[in-house]
C-alpha cells in the first residue's frame, strides 16, 4: 500500500498529538468527583441573585463542564450520588457517601477524590468522613456561598482548589479536608460559621494551609486520629444509632430533654451556655437520661474554646462525658461513630479526647 509523503507526515503528526495527549493525561491525577447538590450545584434567576437561588439543580457533568481548568490538573470522572440541599441529607445517605468514598478510595486507578456539597451540613459529612474511611489518599470536600450563576460566584474557585488539592500527594494523610474560599481546612475542625459570606468557613485552630492559583501552602497538621490512624471504618458500620441535640439557654425548660430521652436516642448532647453549662433545674432531668443507660455528652453552644471536665459542672459525679472542643452539631457525628464500638462512659470520654 503506497502512502505519500504528505500522508505519512500527517499520519506521523497525528501519532505524535496522541502519544502527548496520553503522555499528558498519564502524568496527571485521577480524581473522582462525587455530587450530593447544595449550592455549588444550585442556579439563580439573574446574576445579581447571590442569596436568592435554588440549590440543587446542576448536575455533575454539566459542573464538570463549566469549568474546562479542569482538564489542565488532573483527569476527573463524575458521579452524581445525591442532589439535595444538604440540610436535607440524612444519616442513611452519611452511610451511603461514605461507602462509596470508601470503595472508590480503594481503587488503584483513583489518587484523589472530591466532594460536592451544601454548606449547610458540609462540616458534618466532613468529619464523619475523617472518622470513618480508612484511607491516606486525598479526600476533599467543597462547597459554595453562591451559586454559579451569581455574580462573583465561588464556587468555581472552590472546585478548581478541591480538585487540585485532591491530585496532590502532599494533601495525603492529613485527614479529610475543605477546601473554600482558598482555605484548606481540617474537616474536623471546620464550621460554618457565617450564612451570608463566601469567607463562611473557620476553624478557631485556623487553616491547614491555603491554595493558590493551585500551589498549596501548609502551615500545619491535625493531631486528632481520623482516616488510617481511626478505630472507626465505614465498611464495618451498617447502622448510625440515633443521637440528638438540646440547646441550653436562659429559662430553658427540661421539655425537649424529658421527650428526647423517651424517644429512642442512644446518647444525647448538650449544648449548654458558657462553658457547657447545665441550668441547675434540669440536672435531675439530665441524670434521669443517664441512668436510663443514655449518654450525656456536654457540648457549648458557644462557638469556640472548649468545654473542660468537672470544671463548672461535676461530670465525674453525674458520669457525663465533655466533648472537648467540638461544636454540638460534630459532637453528634462523633458520639454516632462512637457508639457503634461501646456506650461506656469511660471509653466515649477516651473517644472525645482523641478525635
Ligand atoms: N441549603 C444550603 C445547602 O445545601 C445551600 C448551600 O449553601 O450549599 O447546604
Amino acid at each position: 500500500m503506497y502512502f505519500s509523503p504528505r500522508f505519512r507526515a500527517l499520519a506521523a503528526g497525528a501519532a505524535f498529538l496522541a502519544s502527548s495527549a496520553l503522555a499528558h493525561a498519564q502524568a496527571l491525577p485521577n480524581v473522582v468527583i462525587l455530587a450530593t447538590g447544595g449550592t455549588i450545584a444550585g442556579a439563580g434567576a439573574s446574576a445579581i441573585n447571590s442569596a436568592t437561588y435554588a440549590a440543587a439543580k446542576v448536575g455533575v457533568d454539566k459542573l464538570i463542564a463549566g469549568l474546562p481548568e479542569l482538564s489542565k490538573v488532573a483527569n476527573v470522572k463524575g458521579e452524581q450520588v445525591f442532589q439535595v440541599a444538604s440540610e436535607s441529607l440524612t444519616d442513611d445517605n452519611l452511610l451511603t457517601l461514605a461507602k462509596r468514598v470508601s470503595a472508590l478510595a480503594k481503587q488503584g486507578d483513583v489518587d484523589g477524590i472530591v466532594i460536592t456539597h451544601g454548606t449547610d451540613t458540609l462540616e458534618e459529612t466532613a468529619y464523619f468522613l475523617s472518622l470513618t474511611v480508612r484511607t491516606a489518599k486525598p479526600i476533599v470536600v467543597v462547597g459554595s456561598m453562591r451559586p454559579g450563576t451569581a455574580l462573583s460566584a465561588d464556587g468555581a474557585l472552590n472546585l478548581y482548589n478541591a480538585v487540585n488539592v485532591a491530585g496532590s500527594k502532599d494533601a495525603g494523610g492529613k485527614g479529610v479536608l475543605v477546601t473554600m474560599n482558598d482555605e484548606i481546612q481540617s474537616g474536623r475542625d471546620v464550621s460554618k460559621s457565617i450564612n451570608i459570606k463566601t469567607e463562611a468557613f473557620k476553624s478557631q485552630w485556623g487553616p491547614l494551609g491555603m491554595i493558590v492559583e493551585g500551589k498549596n501552602y501548609w502551615f500545619r497538621a491535625p493531631v486528632k486520629r481520623h482516616t488510617t490512624a481511626s478505630e472507626f471504618d465505614i465498611d464495618n458500620i451498617t447502622a448510625l444509632p440515633l443521637v440528638e441535640i438540646a440547646y441550653g439557654y436562659e429559662g430553658v425548660t427540661s421539655t425537649a430533654i424529658d421527650a428526647l430521652g423517651q424517644s429512642g436516642i442512644k446518647a444525647l448532647i448538650h449544648a449548654g451556655t458558657g462553658n457547657g453549662s447545665v441550668a441547675n433545674r434540669i440536672v435531675p432531668n439530665l441524670q434521669k437520661v443517664s441512668t436510663a443507660g443514655i449518654p450525656v455528652i456536654r457540648s457549648s453552644r458557644v462557638p469556640d474554646g472548649f468545654v473542660l471536665r468537672n470544671a463548672e459542672q461535676p461530670d465525674d459525679k453525674y458520669d457525663w462525658v465533655v466533648a472537648h472542643d467540638l461544636r454540638p452539631q460534630k459532637a453528634r457525628i462523633l458520639a454516632m461513630v462512637a457508639l457503634t464500638k461501646t456506650k461506656d462512659t469511660r471509653e466515649l470520654q477516651r473517644i472525645f479526647w482523641e478525635y
